[in-house]
C-alpha cells in the first residue's frame, strides 16, 4: 500500500462561490485525510513561487493575479495513492473535458475558474507541501481508517 501526501488548494473562485465545503466533503467522502489545512491569502510572493514553472506561460501573469486575489484553502491530503487519487476527484484542467462526477465539471465552466490545484506528481508534492506547510501538519489517528483500508 503506497500511503502518499499531496498538497490541495481550493482556489478564490472556490472560496468566494461558497464551496469549500463541498469540494473538501469530496476528499473526505472518498475516504482521504487531510493532515494540514489553512484559510490564507497568498502573498505575491508564495503565488509567483508556487506558479514559478509557467513563468514563462501566456496565462502566468493572470494566474498569479487570480491567485492573490482573495483567500484560498490549502490542504494537505494523505491516502493510498493520494496524488493521482486526488488528480482524478478534481478533474481535467480545462473543465469543459472532463466528466460528471469530477469536481471541476460538476462544479465549474472555465479553465481559468477552475477551482482548485492539485499537485501532479511526487516531486511537486513534495515541494509544494514544504512550500505551503513546511513542518506545520498534523498527526493524528482517525478512527475510521480501519474502514477505510485492509
Ligand atoms: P493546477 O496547477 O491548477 O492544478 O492545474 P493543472 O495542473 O491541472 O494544470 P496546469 O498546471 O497546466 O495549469 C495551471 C493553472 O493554469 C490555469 N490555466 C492553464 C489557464 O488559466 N490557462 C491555460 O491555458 C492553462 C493551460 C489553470 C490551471
Amino acid at each position: 500500500m503506497a500511503i502518499e501526501r499531496t498538497f490541495a488548494m481550493i482556489k478564490p473562485d472556490g472560496v468566494q462561490r461558497g464551496l469549500i465545503g463541498e469540494i473538501v466533503s469530496r476528499f473526505e467522502a472518498k475516504g482521504i485525510k487531510i493532515i494540514g489545512m489553512k484559510f490564507m491569502n497568498v502573498s505575491q510572493e508564495l503565488a509567483e513561487k508556487h506558479y514559478a514553472v509557467h513563468k514563462e506561460r501566456p496565462f502566468y501573469k493572470g494566474l498569479v493575479g487570480f491567485i492573490t486575489s482573495g483567500p484560498v484553502v490549502a490542504m494537505v491530503l494523505e491516502g493510498e495513492e493520494v496524488i493521482k487519487v486526488a488528480r482524478s476527484l478534481m478533474g481535467a484542467t480545462n473543465p469543459v473535458d472532463g466528466k460528471p462526477g469530477e469536481i471541476r465539471f460538476d462544479l465549474s465552466s472555465h479553465i481559468g475558474r477552475n477551482l482548485i490545484h492539485g499537485s501532479d506528481g511526487a516531486e511537486t508534492a513534495k515541494s509544494e507541501i514544504a512550500l505551503w506547510f513546511g513542518d506545520d501538519l498534523v498527526d493524528w489517528e482517525r478512527s475510521e481508517d480501519q474502514w477505510v483500508f485492509e
